[in-house]
């Protein structure tokens, strides 16, 4: 047995980051994103995280330097980061050099499938620094990003 004994081990350290606007999640459009609030969706994924043996922390900004600096941060604790960068997804080089600098696994979360709706959202600038990406799931595809992300990092 390794660690320290009586306490199951940690299994991982997960970042969940959110970008512009998705502070109004529940609150406006729910015919596009759902009605849940973004409190309702971080605490069914922090909960599912405890579940599974690990930790999290969230944050939300609408600013892309505050999105930056966390995912500079997250490189001193983190094991990997849950990321839906909201608009700045698809114009962000900013953003997207970021992520490929932490050397961290980033999983890109959108709630609706950026495929499907307004060609301006087809590209996003991060997904290809991403270890995956989940969309079109709703909330749901947060805890897929976490599943997978725990996945990756059991290997
Ligand atoms: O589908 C997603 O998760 C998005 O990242 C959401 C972004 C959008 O710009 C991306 O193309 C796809 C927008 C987040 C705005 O969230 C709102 C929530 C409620 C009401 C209005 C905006």
């Amino acid at each position: 047995m390794s660690g320290s004994g009586y306490y199951p081990r940690r299994v991982a350290d997960i970042l969940v980051l959110n970008g512009p606007n998705l502070n109004l999640l529940g609150l406006r459009e729910p015919e596009v994103y759902g009605t849940e609030t973004l409190d309702d969706i971080v605490a069914d994924l922090t909960a599912r995280a405890h579940d599974l043996g690990s930790s999290m922390r969230s944050l939300q900004s609408n600013s892309e330097g505050e999105l930056i600096d966390a995912l500079h941060e997250a490189r001193q604790w983190a094991d990997g980061v849950i990321f839906n960068p909201g608009g700045y997804t698809h114009t962000s080089v900013a953003l997207r050099d970021a992520v490929s600098s932490i050397a961290l696994p980033v999983i890109e979360v959108h709630l609706s499938n950026i495929h499907a709706r307004e060609s301006f959202r087809h590209q996003s600038m991060v997904s290809a620094v991403c270890l995956g990406v989940v969309a079109g799931f709703g909330r749901h595809g947060y805890r897929m990003a976490l599943d997978g992300l725990l996945a990756h990092l059991g290997d």
